[in-house]
Order: C-alpha cells, then structure tokens, then sequence
C-alpha cells in the first residue's frame, strides 16, 4: 500500500472509531512473513542459494517471465526483512527451460548436482516437471512447481510439491459455472495431444462436461508449434455448439480464439490454465471478449496481502501481475519459510519444514498443502471482458 493511502486508512479508521482510536495505531499492517509458527532462525550460513528454472524464452516466456519477476520481488522483500536471520541472504539462481524438456532436464541437473541448491522453484511446464523433478526427487532435494497443473505431479515422489492448483481443483467449478450461466448444452472439444498439462486438462474437462450433463459433439488435437486451426475448427463448428471448449498452451490458444472468431463463432470459449496469461488476451485481441477460464487467483481478490501483492507488483514492474506471478511469489515466501523454520540448509530438513506449513497467509488465500503436498484453496471462475479477466458471473457474462 502507498504510504498515501495507508496514512488515509489509518486517518479513516481514526475518524470512524474516534473513542478507540488506539486499537487502530495497534492493528497491523497486512504483511507477509508474519507467520509466527516457528522461532528466528540462528544456524543459516550468509548466502542460502535456491534454484528456480522457468520458461524464459520461446512461447513459454508469457509465463516464466513474470514467473522470475515474482520470485525475484519475494526474495528482494526476504532479504529486506532479514527473514532468514540477521546478515542471511537468500540468493537465486534463475535458468531458462525454454518450455523444452531436455532443456529442463539439464538446468535441474546443474541445480541439483553442481551448484548444491538448497531447493528448486518451477519449473514452468508440467511437460518439464515430469521430465526434470525425478532428478530433484533422486538427490532430496526440494522442489516446488508454482504452475505445474497436470494429475500426478506429486506422486513423482515427497520431495516435490507445488503451490499451483490442479485443473482437476479448477475445471470443474469453471464448467459447472459456465453451463448454467451459458446453458450449455452441446460443446466441441479441441486439446493438444503432446503436453502433459493439455491432455490432463482434457481428461479433467470431459468428466466435468459429463457431469453436468453437457454433450460432446466432437473432439479434434492439435500439437504444440501449430498454427492453423481452421480444419479442425469448421469441422467442431460446422456441428453448431454452444462454446468451444480447449486445452491449449498461449501461443496456440490465442490463434484458436483469433481463428475461432474469424469463422464467426460468437459464443463462449472455455480455457484451461493455458488462458491464464494477459497475453493471450491482449495477443487475441477483442476477439477474447467471452472466453472463459478458472483460476488459482484474480486481481479482484479483496484479500488484503493480494492487493499488496498487486500493488507492490505494480510498482516494481510497471504491469499487472497475473495469476502465474501471484503462484511464483507465493511459491518462494513458502520456500523462504521452509528454510526459515527448518533453521538448516539441509535438504531433508527443509523438505520437512515445507511439509509442515499449514494456514500460512498469502496471497493466494490461506495457504496449506495437502498431505500429497498438493494446494488447497478455493480457484476463481474468470471471463474475459476487454482485455482483462474479470470475475465470472451472470452480469459480468452478459446473460
Ligand atoms: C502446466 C500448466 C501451464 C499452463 C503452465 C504455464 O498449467 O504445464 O501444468
């Protein structure tokens, strides 16, 4: 929060409860690292080095840019603090994945065996992590996708967790929502046949759609790279659904919503976490105005440490932080504070102290893993209207 506005917050509160003005003075500032559940750490060495691998180049860059950007904020701000102990620095070593899995393979390898990492953060795609964490998972050592989606992430052993919500914790509540405010009847699919992440979004939306008793008229796949949609969109639309509904990364989302609405279909585009990126939006164009989409998190948040997330956000990187961004921050506070509370730069010892965060304030909600070290917290249905994601609803639908 600006100064400006805190001094006009607390000048309000002053004014509304003049008799008790002096609770207000004690309230305290939304913060994060307040969590009080374990002591000040007094055995860290100066520099505590953590990994993280994103997508920073390619088609993935929309995500792992501001992926980085975010860890980068959280881990100025537990520097700041002296979170980790007085004179402690935790460091990053940032690599580049490139949305490649070999590439992804070999930065965790670099992480893991020659730099000694404490712990890793990412790596962007699901497609990586299943590639990659097996590596982190054979040394023990930590690691925690921030944007990993896909069933099975964490079965891949207990060192790996992640703080980004499953589809199959979002897309059901998405197309629940969506079928009765659309009164969606019959649907055409389309999803990529090579990506963890798009085919695991696929399998979650055709249970969804089933159970709320939505009809399939046809599927039709794709591959990452693609660029022309139109076949397998005249067919899907020559059947007349009421929405498309696809599982798709960026690059190839925002061509199908382009193409999509080229071929005249008006009606509501249903999205996996793939549609998370502003820059699908502001790459399709007018053309998103109606594609839907659930998340782990939307600006809109009331919750006092997402706005000041949002805000310091802002501030520093002159642009909205999305979803991804508020995961990736999210994602290094909790690493922080499992080297914080583990008091040691042993790996174990912080895998224990990951394991054992529960109720901790983020912005992303309340934050708890569950026992599989999978997140639990409520997503956020979200429509496109003029370039941003607002929260979905009948108004804000249109309906
Ligand atoms: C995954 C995803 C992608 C959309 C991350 C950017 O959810 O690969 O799991």
């Amino acid at each position: 929060m600006s100064l400006l506005r805190r001094v006009l917050v607390v000048l309000l509160i002053a004014a509304l409860s003049a008799p008790v003005a002096v609770v207000a003075q004690d309230e305290e500032e939304p913060q994060m690292g307040q969590w009080e559940a374990c002591a000040d750490p007094e055995n860290l060495p100066e520099v505590v080095t953590i990994g993280a691998i994103f997508g920073q180049s390619g088609n993935i860059s929309v995500y792992g840019i501001p992926q980085s950007q975010a860890v980068a904020l959280a881990v100025n701000q537990i520097n700041e603090a002296e979170y980790l102990g007085e004179g402690v620095t935790l460091e990053v070593i940032y690599e580049d994945s490139a949305g490649a899995n070999e590439q992804a393979i070999a930065a965790m390898t670099k992480l893991v065996e020659e730099d000694g990492v404490v712990a890793v953060l990412g790596p962007t795609l699901s497609s990586e992590a299943f590639s990659a964490d097996p590596i982190a998972q054979e040394n023990g050592v930590p690691v925690m996708g921030v944007s990993n989606t896909a069933a099975g992430i964490t079965d891949m052993g207990e060192f790996v967790f992640r703080d980004s919500l499953p589809e199959a914790s979002v897309i059901p509540g998405t197309v629940a929502q969506a079928t009765e405010i659309f009164g969606l009847e019959k649907v055409g699919v389309l999803y990529g046949n090579d990506d963890d992440f798009t085919i695991s979004g696929y399998d979650v939306f055709v249970a969804a759609l089933e159970e709320n008793e939505v009809e399939i008229l046809d599927e039709a796949t794709f591959a990452r790279g693609d660029v022309d949609f139109n076949a397998q969109l005249t067919q899907l639309l020559s059947l007349e659904p009421d929405a498309l509904v696809v599982s798709a990364l960026a690059a190839e989302a925002t061509q199908i919503i382009v193409q999509a609405r080229q071929l005249g279909f008006e009606g509501p585009i249903i999205g996996g976490n793939g549609f998370n990126s502003p820059a699908v939006l502001a790459n399709a164009g007018e053309a998103s105005n109606g594609v839907v989409v659930g998340a782990a998190w939307n600006i809109a948040s009331p919750d006092p440490l997402s706005v000041l997330f949002a805000e310091e956000y802002e501030e520093e990187y002159g642009a909205l932080p999305d979803q991804f961004t508020a995961q990736a921050y999210t994602g290094a506070w909790l690493m922080a504070t499992a080297i914080r509370c583990a008091d040691s730069t042993d790996s174990a010892d912080v895998r224990d102290a990951l394991a054992a965060i529960t109720d901790f304030p983020s912005p992303l909600g309340v934050f708890s893993f569950d026992e599989n070290r999978n997140p639990v917290h409520d997503p956020v249905a979200q429509i496109a209207k003029d370039g941003a994601f607002a929260v979905l609803s009948a108004e804000t639908a249109g309906e």
